[in-house]
């Protein structure tokens, strides 16, 4: 497969004046008509560049004709995925049938269906898997669609735009037509046509306008969709109040699909949805499914200006949309919910699986220089650590300066195609700055390293913060220059109250922009002990030689919530690293009382809100445990965090009991911010109550699991009995579980994933059973998600079986995957590829298997670009 290089872009040799299509669903295929009016680009020096239209090897093609004039064989030429016509007029109207088997297509790219309803997946190269097209962001046209299929089996037909026409014919079919007027690229396009029912609201705009709200799923759902219509208003308001951004058209729809692969997509005015991530109800969704939904209703929304009326001029640029986005519904979620807490998720995150994947095989920047397949490109570097970029635009311009770039980019950008370049130079405009070393975030792969040390000097009463950073090569990338990095920060006198630095603030931003670098503060009267990196305020790895004592201090005292979680997080990583080598050598293991008296600190500290002290009462994950290590000791891992937990729950039992018991409260079932603290603390408590494995706390879980009136409740407890030493108990509490929810898709899924996670021996063989239950559907996605991915990023001594069954069942999967569905065979590989990070004999078993999975035969892009680049 061919290498795309960021390096070759070109501008389209035309452009789309107007794109009609015209669809007619059957069972057996679909037909295709697309009319499409093209002017030669002005642009273009070169008046003899061919038309190259995009078309996928499964387009069947019945017609081409220009401005009525039917083309013969000769008269273009089909190679690869591409369809070539030379010696054309300057402005012409191609029209092209096509005809697909939507029936068939089980990538869920183009047309397709899921559950007997027909829908689309175009982002990012989907749109040639309809028709044949110039398929790539910066050919942006007004589209006008009508669809064609049976009135009984299809009663409800909808694309972009707004609703213009419709009629029925003689057969039983019936036509609907739509019309977007706003030009977007053929990515945006979107069809469904199924038997759907809908939730309907308004919304007025600031300017006066109003707007239908229409949410669409199937009639067994449509309980469950509240939730997403008010997170759809506040997401509308919220826009409005902090960007000055305005909805466009007369309506806005949703629909939730089953058989997705990933959560949802931003086409315009037609959003589609993962059921998973628009679905929500106290009965079968947990507090962080109703908080999914919420924020990526809001993601979806907010493209509508960040990704839709400004778009990508070509994929490498995708972070322009991604990246700004997701900082746009993060912000939107932190002032929904605590800011803190949404803060702590969105850094956990990114510091396991983000900076894993920038120190594996796949390490790329966030702008990346070329690709095989850009499906691959959806990943955590582009969205999360994009997201962190523009946040330190945020932080170094100040929020008045960013909001002011932010009107700037819409304003100049409108209705088109551009670069992440474009996106800074417009803060670089309104502040008057220049971007040209920051804007190496975009270009360098790779985690800076930044260490720091602290030296105070009593006689002169000035402390100075000598700050040193540093970047490991990546791919394709030996050396790199320094970064400039925001560093925000704040120094803590003896009783832990904020010194007031010299800039009359008690948090300040610090620019490293060298290797080496020294921050000098004057009028410090005692030694401080610095609050660094406060928000997390930059994508980097930062240490400090703080010791125990001060980490405590940190967690007690500093001003910035953020850096009291990561002092105890860091406090627990030290400890747990030291007993990881006490393990690996053999040594007794002994937990350090300091850990047990900060958890007690934590507990009694009344001025900490509830959601807070469950995160801090959090042990660091396994995940993140693994990307902290040179070299990843699964078995160690695993059994000291599992020892720490234990520990701490037997030394803590009669505080846990008693967290336990005063955050159980009678009140009905509400998805607020408050309610779901007091359940997440709740239910923290019990894990460690569980962890003590004494039976009357399986009683407690029992009683919650038997009298839960919500299924965050109901799904812990039956979680943490599932995960016990209680087998009895956990197959009995399953079982019933099933019963009940056997025909709820999405808790079945939950229920797929409580089995999948489960670290007791014999993992896989459960796993394997489970494939073969009626429940699953391989040919799911979120079925695949919620059990074989589950298996094999969570249950770590299973997966990692020396025996190298877990490998081989991976493996397995994925040769099976590779032909039906390899955006989704792709991911999964994501565990192989880590391989250079384990022992010698772990090494050798992974390597095995991604051998086998090259030697299978015919591999997708997909595939063969992650694996490839595994291998190299
Ligand atoms: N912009 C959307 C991307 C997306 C996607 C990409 C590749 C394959 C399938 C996909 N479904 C949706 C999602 C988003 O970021 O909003
Ligand atoms: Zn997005």
């Amino acid at each position: 497969p061919s290498v795309i290089y960021l390096k070759d872009y070109q501008t389209p040799a035309f452009l789309v004046e107007s794109t009609a299509l015209r669809f007619e669903l059957e069972e057996e295929q679909a037909l295709v008509r697309s009319q499409v009016q093209y002017t030669r680009n002005p642009d273009s020096a070169d008046r003899l560049r061919p038309l190259i239209l995009d078309g996928h090897e499964s387009l069947e093609l019945h017609r081409l004709s220009i401005d009525g004039e039917v083309l013969n064989e000769q008269d273009y030429r089909r190679q690869g995925e591409q369809l070539i016509i030379s010696e054309l007029p300057d402005s012409f109207v191609l029209e092209c049938v096509t005809r697909i088997e939507p029936q068939n297509n089980t990538a869920l790219e183009g047309l397709y269906k899921s559950d007997g309803m027909f829908c689309t997946q175009c982002e990012a190269e989907g749109f040639r898997r309809i028709t044949f097209y110039q398929d790539r962001p910066d050919v942006m046209a007004v589209f006008e669609t009508t669809v064609v299929a049976d009135k009984q089996s299809y009663p409800v037909l909808l694309s972009n735009g707004n609703n213009v026409d419709s009629g029925e014919e003689d057969d039983g079919r019936h036509w609907v037509r739509w019309q977007d007027p706003f030009p977007k690229p053929a990515y945006l396009f979107a069809l469904v046509a199924g038997n759907l029912e809908f939730i309907e609201d308004q919304y007025t705009t600031a300017s006066g306008r109003d707007v239908v709200l229409r949410i669409f799923a199937e009639a067994k759902d449509l309980d469950k969709l509240d939730h997403a219509m008010l997170s759809l208003k506040r997401s509308m308001q919220w826009d409005e109040q902090v960007y000055g951004r305005e909805y466009d058209l007369d309506i806005f729809m949703v629909v939730a699909v089953d058989f997705f692969n990933m959560g949802a997509m931003e086409n315009k005015g037609l959003n589609i949805f993962n059921t998973s991530c628009v679905l929500a109800h106290p009965e079968t969704t947990v507090d962080t499914g109703f908080q999914r939904v919420e924020g990526v209703v809001g993601h979806e929304y907010f493209h509508n200006w960040s990704g839709n009326r400004v778009t990508c001029r070509d994929w490498f640029q995708l972070s322009l949309k991604e990246g700004f986005t997701v900082f746009r519904d993060a912000e939107f979620s932190a002032d929904m919910n605590s800011r803190t807490v949404k803060r702590i998720e969105d850094v956990t995150l990114l510091r396991t699986a983000q900076f894993a994947e920038d120190s594996g095989p796949m390490a790329h920047a966030v702008r990346p220089a070329s690709f095989i397949e850009i499906s691959n490109f959806y990943t955590l570097t582009v969205y999360e650590k994009g997201a962190e970029i523009v946040r330190m635009l945020h932080t170094l311009l100040g929020e008045h300066k960013f909001r002011q770039g932010s009107d700037l980019y819409f304003k100049r950008h409108d209705g088109q195609a551009v670069t992440t370049d474009d996106f800074v130079q417009a803060m670089a405009d309104v502040s008057g700055r220049d971007m040209t070393r920051f804007k190496l975030w975009y270009s360098q792969a790779g985690t800076p390293r930044v260490a720091v040390s602290g030296e105070y000097d009593a006689a002169s009463q000035r402390y100075t913060l000598h700050m040193r950073q540093s970047c490991s090569p990546t791919p394709e990338m030996e050396t790199k220059q320094p970064f400039l990095i925001p560093v925000a920060m704040g120094l803590l006198d003896q009783h832990g109250r904020d010194i007031t630095l010299a800039s009359g603030n008690t948090t300040e931003v610090l620019e490293l922009v060298s290797t080496e670098q020294s921050f000098v503060f004057e009028n410090i009267p005692v030694e401080p002990v610095p609050s660094l990196l406060r928000g997390f305020s930059a994508p980097v790895k930062l240490s400090f030689p703080y010791d125990q004592e001060q980490l405590v201090f940190l967690m007690q005292h500093d001003s910035d919530g953020f850096n009291r979680w990561d002092a105890a997080q860091q406090l627990a990583v030290s400890i747990l690293q030291k007993l990881i080598t006490d393990y690996q050598q053999g040594s007794p293991l002994v937990l350090d009382n300091a850990l047990i008296d900060a958890y007690r600190l934590v507990m009694s500290d009344v001025s900490l809100d509830k959601a807070m002290v469950a995160k801090v009462l959090s042990l660091p994950s396994e995940a993140y445990l693994s990307e902290l290590s040179d070299e990843i000791d699964v078995d160690a891992i695993y059994q000291v965090r599992k020892f720490v937990r234990q520990t701490l729950a037997k030394a803590l039992e009669s505080e846990f009991l008693s967290l336990y018991q005063s955050n159980c409260s009678g009140d009905s079932y509400s998805p607020d911010a408050a309610s779901v603290a007091r359940r997440s603390l709740k239910n923290l408590a019990l894990s460690y109550l569980m962890a003590t494995e004494r039976t009357e706390y399986l009683a407690l879980a029992r009683d919650q699991f038997a009298q839960a009136d919500n299924m965050t409740d109901s799904q812990a407890a039956l979680s943490l009995v599932a995960h016990s030493v209680h087998e009895q108990a956990a197959d009995e509490l399953l079982e019933q579980f099933y019963q009940r929810w056997q025909n709820e898709s999405l808790v079945v899924n939950q229920w797929l994933a409580i089995q999948a996670a489960n670290t007791r021996e014999a993992g896989l063989q459960r796993v394997e059973k489970l494939l073969t239950h009626p429940a699953y559907d391989a040919s799911n996605p979120n079925k695949i998600r919620s059990l074989v991915a589950v298996f094999c990023a969570q249950n770590l001594p299973n997966f990692h079986n020396l025996d190298g069954s877990g490998y081989r069942f991976l493996a397995d999967q994925i040769i099976v995957l590779n032909k039906q569905n390899p955006q989704i065979a792709s991911r999964l590989l994501t565990p192989l590829t880590r391989w250079k990070q384990y022992s010698e004999a772990r090494q050798s078993l992974m390597k095995a298997e991604l051998e086998r999975i090259g030697n299978s035969g015919d591999l997708s892009k997909d595939v063969y670009e992650v694996l490839s680049k595994s291998l190299a």
